[in-house]
C-alpha cells in the first residue's frame, strides 16, 4: 500500500533557490517542510557543474546570500568549489538539512481539488516511490539544470568519450588527447583555457562569437578578510558598492542599445591584447550584433587559448558525427579522441514543467507550449493554485546577481504563506487577467532591450520570439514589484472547517 505523507510545503530542488525557501521558511514558523532534491548533494548549479575552469561571472560578495554573508571569499569570481563550499556550510547551518532528502526526484506533482493539495511523487536513485500531499509547492528546479545535448546527425555513435560541461566525466584524463569543444557560450570559455593547457591539440567549434570583456580579477587580502569579518558594516558597504556598479550597466541592456558601443570597443581591445598577428581569428572572434544581445562573457584568458599552435578555432559549421569524429559542412574530417558539448540547457521549455498538472488536468508545458512561459510576477501561474516557481518566467538577469531575484521571490512567497494563514485562504492564484497584463506589460517593456533588437539569436527568446528568460529592468524595481503579497489580483479560496482540522 502506498502511503501519503502530509506536509504543509514541499520545495524542488537544494540549490540556492530551494535553500533560502527552505531557511527562510523556517524563519517564518513554517517549518513543515520537505526539500526534494535529484543530486547526491545540496548545491544545484554549484554541484553539477564541476568543469575545469568552473567559476562565477558575478563576484562574490554580491553572489552570496544577504543574510549569509562571507568575508572569506579568496577572489573577485570565486571559483566552483568555494562557492560549493560556501552553499554547503550555509545549509549546514541552517538546521534545514534534516528536511532535505536527496538522490530523489520529483516525478509528478499533480493538483487535487477535492484535497486542495498537490499530490507529488518523488521516486530515488534506488528505485523507492513516495508520494507528498502538500498544501504548496516551491520549485526552484533551476533555470540551467537540464543540459542540452545538440541534435547532430551521428552523434550517438562516437566511440571516444563525450558528455555535456554539465556532467564532466572526471574519470576521463584529457592529457595529451586530441579533443573537441562543441560551444562557444559561459561554459565553454571557461573550459577552453583549461584544456588548452593539457591536450594535444583543440578543436573548438563555434557557431556564434561572443561579447568578451577583460575579467577583473584579483584576490582578497588577508587584511581585507578580516576588515570584512571585523567590520559587517565594511562588507555590507562593499556589496552595495558591486550592486550599485552593476546596476548601473542595466540601463545600456534595457533602454538604450546604443551605449553597448563602449563595451564594444573594450572587447576589440580584449581580442587585440589576447591574439597579435592574426586577423583571420580576430575576425573570427568579433561579433556581428550588438554587444549584450547575448550574455557578456568575461575573460582574459580565452582570447590567448583560441591563439595557441595546437587550438583551432572552427567557425564552418558541424554537418555530423562519426566514430571517430566531426565532419564540417565542407565535407573535411577532424579525429578526435574526445568531445566535450559544452551547448547550454533548456531554459525557455524547462523540462519540470512536464511534470507539474495544474487545476484543469493540463502540464505547465502544455500550457506554456501554445504561447510560451508565462507567470504571474515571474513567480505564480493561473491555473497552478499555491505553486510558486523560483527562477521563473522573465527572472533571470543578463547584468547581476541572481540570488538577488531569488530573495525577492522567497520574500514574496513568505508574504503570500502568512497572508493565507492570517485571512484564512486555503488557495491562492493569480487571477488570469492579471498574468495576462503583467505578460502585456514585460512584452511592451522588452521592446526596446538589446535582447529584442541587438540583432543576435539567443537562448534568451523562445521560439516565438518573446524573451521569456530575463527581467527588462533594474533588479531594485523587480524587487519592489514582489515587496507585499498582492492579495487583490489573485483568485483566493478560503479555508474550510473541514480543512483546518484535518491539515
Ligand atoms: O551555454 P550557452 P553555456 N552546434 O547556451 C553553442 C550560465 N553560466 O553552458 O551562440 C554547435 O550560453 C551555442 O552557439 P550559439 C550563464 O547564464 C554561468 O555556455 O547558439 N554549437 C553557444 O556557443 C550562461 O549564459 C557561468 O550560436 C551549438 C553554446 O553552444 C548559461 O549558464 C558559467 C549547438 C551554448 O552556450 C549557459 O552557458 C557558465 C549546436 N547544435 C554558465 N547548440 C558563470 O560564470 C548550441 N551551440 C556564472
Amino acid at each position: 500500500m502506498t502511503t501519503t505523507t502530509k506536509v504543509d510545503h514541499l520545495i524542488i530542488g537544494a540549490g540556492f533557490a530551494g535553500l533560502c525557501t527552505a531557511i527562510k521558511l523556517d524563519e517564518a514558523g513554517e517549518g513543515d517542510f520537505v526539500v526534494i532534491e535529484k543530486d547526491t548533494e545540496v548545491g544545484g548549479t554549484w554541484h553539477a557543474n564541476t568543469y575545469p575552469g568552473a567559476a562565477c561571472d558575478v563576484p562574490s560578495h554580491l553572489y552570496s546570500f544577504s543574510f549569509a554573508l562571507n568575508p572569506d571569499w579568496t577572489s573577485h569570481y570565486s571559483p566552483q568549489p568555494e562557492i560549493k563550499a560556501y552553499v554547503d556550510k550555509v545549509a549546514a547551518e541552517s538546521g534545514v538539512l534534516d528536511r532535505v532528502v536527496l538522490d530523489t526526484a520529483v516525478q509528478d506533482a499533480t493538483w487535487d481539488e477535492d484535497q486542495q493539495r498537490w499530490i507529488v511523487t518523488t521516486v530515488s536513485t534506488s528505485g523507492e516511490t513516495t508520494t507528498y500531499a502538500a498544501r504548496t509547492v516551491v520549485s526552484g528546479s533551476g533555470g540551467l539544470s537540464e543540459p542540452r545535448m545538440p541534435d547532430i546527425d551521428g552523434i550517438d555513435g562516437f566511440r571516444g568519450e563525450i558528455f555535456h560541461s554539465a556532467r564532466w566525466n572526471h574519470d576521463v584524463d584529457l592529457t595529451g588527447k586530441r579533443v573537441a569543444v562543441i560551444g562557444t557560450g559561459a561554459s565553454a570559455i571557461q573550459i577552453v583555457p583549461e584544456l588548452q593547457k593539457i591536450v594535444a591539440h583543440l578543436d573548438v567549434y563555434q557557431r556564434t562569437p561572443n561579447w568578451i570583456i577583460p575579467r577583473n580579477e584579483h584576490r582578497y587580502t588577508e587584511g581585507q578578510k578580516a576588515l570584512f569579518r571585523k567590520v559587517p558594516l565594511a562588507q555590507r558597504a562593499y556589496r552595495a558598492f558591486i550592486y550599485a556598479s552593476l546596476e548601473a550597466r542595466a540601463p545600456a541592456f534595457t533602454r538604450f542599445p546604443a551605449l553597448q558601443v563602449a563595451t564594444e570597443r573594450m572587447v576589440r581591445g580584449n581580442i587585440a591584447k589576447g591574439i597579435e598577428d592574426d586577423p583571420e581569428l580576430v575576425a573570427k572572434v568579433t561579433p556581428d550584433y550588438r554587444a549584450g544581445c547575448k550574455r557578456i562573457l568575461i575573460s582574459n584568458r580565452w582570447y590567448p587559448a583560441l591563439a595557441a599552435d595546437h587550438v583551432d578555432l572552427l567557425t564552418g559549421g558541424i554537418a555530423s558525427i562519426t566514430e571517430t569524429g566531426i565532419v564540417d559542412k565542407e565535407g573535411n574530417h577532424r579525429e578526435v579522441d574526445a568531445i566535450v558539448v559544452a551547448t547550454g540547457f533548456y531554459v525557455t521549455e524547462p523540462p519540470i514543467a512536464q511534470h507539474v498538472t495544474g487545476r484543469d488536468g493540463r502540464t505547465l508545458a502544455d500550457i506554456w507550449d501554445v504561447a510560451g512561459m508565462a507567470a504571474y510576477k515571474g513567480t505564480t501561474i493561473n491555473g497552478f493554485p499555491n505553486l510558486f516557481q523560483l527562477v521563473g518566467p522573465n527572472t533571470a538577469l543578463g547584468h547581476s546577481s541572481m540570488i538577488f531575484i531569488i530573495e525577492s521571490q522567497v520574500r514574496y512567497v513568505v508574504e503570500a504563506l502568512k497572508a493565507m494563514r492570517r485571512d484564512g485562504h486555503a488557495t491562492i492564484e493569480p487571477s488570469a487577467q492579471a498574468q495576462a497584463s503583467w505578460t502585456a506589460r514585460i512584452r511592451e517593456r522588452m521592446k526596446p532591450t538589446v535582447w529584442q533588437t541587438g540583432g543576435c539569436a539567443s537562448w534568451y527568446l523562445d521560439r516565438f520570439g518573446h524573451n521569456t528568460t530575463l527581467w527588462p529592468g533594474q533588479t531594485f524595481t523587480f524587487r519592489q514589484h514582489l515587496a507585499r503579497f498582492d492579495v487583490d489580483r489573485y483568485d483566493v479560496t478560503p479555508t474550510t472547517e473541514r480543512e483546518a482540522v484535518s491539515a
